[in-house]
């Protein structure tokens, strides 16, 4: 593996233990996504649960509400399905804990479908996105996103290959069966746990995902 020389007196492969199989560290932070960067307007800008809750009812944040609700951080290495790997980033803002707490899901929710801007949608199964890392994140090493990389929030699923992660959020859908996202209906596997290498479809094992 090309482990860049840090002159920092680390060891060679420290890092490669932190990454999953097939994928190289890359320095910096590259722009991924697909389609254009949307534009953020605050007034009109608000944060949706809705779908299965448990009393029925949805939730709605307006962006100065969800700026002031309770603020994590999280460590987490960025996962690119395309074989890249941005290692150790603090990300903070809202912890799904904290959405699920404020919107509880009916219990018979499975999985949830987040939504961003322009249609883009990522299905997760409700452990995924309950675990204790996930995050919706308005920051990253302590500074506010940029709208590249989500400004103003983007979810960060640490376990998950980063495709995972809407950037641009704007809700969340509690799903009492599962649904494809935008890439797991393209092509991407439903799961993506790039520890399992995970990353296509046709790896899908029964009860891995809905029919293609
Ligand atoms: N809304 C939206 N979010 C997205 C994507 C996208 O196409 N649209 N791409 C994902 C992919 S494939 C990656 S690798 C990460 C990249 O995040 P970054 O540009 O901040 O590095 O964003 C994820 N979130
Ligand atoms: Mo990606």
């Amino acid at each position: 593996m090309g482990q860049p020389d840090s002159g920092t007196g680390q060891v060679p492969n420290a890092s490669a233990e932190r990454l999953p199989p097939g994928q190289r560290e890359r320095r910096g932070w590259p722009v991924t996504h697909y389609g254009p960067v949307p534009r953020f307007r605050a007034e009109r800008w608000e944060f949706r649960v809705f779908g299965a809750t448990a009393d029925g009812d949805k939730r709605c944040w307006n962006h100065e509400e969800f700026s002031a609700l309770p603020y994590h951080t999280v460590l987490a290495d960025l996962h690119c399905v395309t074989k890249f790997s941005i290692l150790g980033a603090e990300w903070g803002g809202v912890s799904a804990d904290t959405v699920l707490a404020l919107a509880p899901p009916a219990p018979d929710v499975t999985h949830v479908m987040v939504w961003a801007e322009y249609g883009y949608s990522a299905n997760l199964r409700i452990a995924d996105f309950a675990d204790a890392h996930t995050l919706f994140a308005t920051h990253r090493d302590g500074e506010l996103l940029t709208a590249e990389h989500g400004f103003p929030l983007r979810l960060v699923v640490p376990h998950l290959y980063a495709w995972k992660g809407p950037k641009w959020v704007r809700g969340v859908e509690y799903l009492t069966a599962d649904r494809r996202g935008f890439w797991e209906e393209r092509g991407y596997h439903n799961i993506g746990d790039p520890w399992r290498e995970q990353r296509y479809s046709y790896q899908e094992e029964p009860g891995d995902g809905p029919a293609l």
